[in-house]
């Protein structure tokens, strides 16, 4: 077997377990809920270090409540978590050795990532966390003081070899410690490369190698190679040992799922905000509504992907109410709908006019989404379906067949009465 073969073969191991739970909950925490602007804020308003120390002095989440967000979490059917250990601001959330910048020495007081890790890890969750490459703070990072846009400030980012060094030997040492302090973690989320920092300039194969010999079943997200979709080797035969676990398309769903380069399947996890922002943003109340949320979560797993669904926490620690009441109305879907989520996948069959399609073995899931005048066809169904069953209560739906095989090219119905989610055991022989 090849290299490439094999990282491909251990790549699937280690995600079977992703790829059944489908659905993770995303917590932006840091410094920037404080401002409530967006996790970007010190590079947006082009805040310097002094501008952004009053948030550190002041940071006391009296309301920091972690098992209050696993039941959340819980509750709306997600089966794993990912927090923000460090963003691009520098601030740990956890007790790092390495620098003074954490949790520990502000009003909070202590470790804010253990007792995150504890109370979801009590809920039967995964637990991963996110950790920024990018380093605003720290200052062998070349990005340093106000200027500090990687995108914009590309001069500034000419890389001092031996100082770059230093930063990459604190990077290395901090998620040393994350690997190696909290127990077994399930997801690190790395975030993210720019330019010629695909190309292994984070010393990603060493990393690579350090990260597996500590937590060999961990997987990781594509963003110490690639970003966002379509970014990096995860996609190819010969995959670099840092190519990731998963792809992480960002606020989009890709229309035809992912593929690697012969068109099969590759894991994939879209990560999409509640609102218009990953940090709590006091103004920003474009909320999705609990269909919507819904509706995407089914054309995630449709397209054989999970949904990473964010939420930011305000400076308190608390989950904003209008995100807690989507996901209490998204639980409640997934509490009498999750077994055309949980372990399922794209189907066989092609897209049907009035929704989507997950499966699972010989269940086909219909995601009913349209309004319709009349009962929903099947097209390319007749014969395979047993019977068919609304999920939510088990009742009988009616299968009907075409009365004039001219008028119909579909040759089986169900009747239904508004948009629902129905089951369909298919004969084994189908
Ligand atoms: C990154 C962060 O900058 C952002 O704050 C947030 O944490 C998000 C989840 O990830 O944003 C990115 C990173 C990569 C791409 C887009 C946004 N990309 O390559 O498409």
């Amino acid at each position: 077997m090849s290299t490439g073969q094999q990282l491909i073969r251990e790549r699937t191991e280690r995600t079977e377990w992703f790829l059944k739970d489908r659905f993770g909950m995303f917590i932006h925490w840091g410094l920037y809920a404080i401002p409530a602007r967006g996790e970007w804020v010190r590079s947006t308003e082009q805040l310097s270090i002094e501008d952004y120390q009053p948030y550190f002095d002041e940071f006391d989440p009296v309301d920091y409540d972690p098992k209050a967000w696993a039941k959340a979490a819980k509750q709306a059917g997600m089966k794993y978590a990912v927090l923000t250990a460090k963003h691009h601001d520098g601030f740990c959330l956890f007790d790092s050795k390495l620098t003074e910048y954490k949790a520990t020495n502000t009003k909070a007081g202590r470790d804010l990532v253990s007792e995150f890790l504890e109370a979801f890890r009590a809920e039967g969750l995964k637990v991963g966390l996110y950790y920024s490459l990018i380093d605003w703070y720290h200052e062998d990072y070349p990005a340093y003081g106000d200027r500090i846009h990687p995108m914009r400030n590309n001069e500034a980012f000419k890389r001092d070899p031996a100082t770059f060094d230093r930063y990459l030997a604190y990077m290395h040492g901090q998620i040393r410690e994350l690997l190696t302090d909290y127990g077994k973690l399930d997801v690190m989320w790395f975030d993210f490369s720019y330019d010629d920092m695909r190309k292994d300039k984070w010393k990603s194969e060493e990393l690579m190698e350090m990260i597996r010999s500590l937590q060999p079943h961990i997987i990781i997200d594509n963003r110490l190679e690639g970003s966002g979709h379509q970014g990096g080797s995860i996609y190819t035969d010969n995959p670099t040992t840092y190519a990731g676990d998963f792809a992480s398309p960002e606020q989009i769903i890709p229309p035809g799922g992912v593929k690697d380069q012969h068109g099969n399947p590759i894991p994939w996890e879209a990560c999409i905000t509640l609102n218009n922002n990953w940090g709590y943003a006091a103004a920003d109340h474009t909320y999705k509504n609990a269909q919507t949320v819904i509706r995407k979560l089914v054309e995630c797993v449709s397209k054989n992907g999970n949904m990473l669904l964010n939420v930011g926490p305000d400076a308190k620690g608390a989950i904003p109410k209008e995100s807690l009441d989507i996901l209490q109305e998204v639980g409640e879907w997934m509490s009498r709908n999750g077994a055309s989520i949980y372990g399922c996948q794209a189907s066989e069959f092609p897209k049907p006019d009035w929704g989507r399609y997950t499966q699972s073995g010989n269940k086909l899931y219909a995601h009913v989404m349209e309004e319709s005048i009349g009962p929903i066809n099947l097209v390319g169904l007749a014969g395979k379906v047993k019977r068919a069953r609304l999920l939510a209560d088990g009742s009988e739906l009616f299968l009907t067949r075409p009365w004039s095989a001219e008028e119909f090219v579909a040759d089986a119905f169900v009747n239904f009465a508004r948009p629902e989610h129905f089951t369909f055991p298919l004969p084994d022989n189908r």
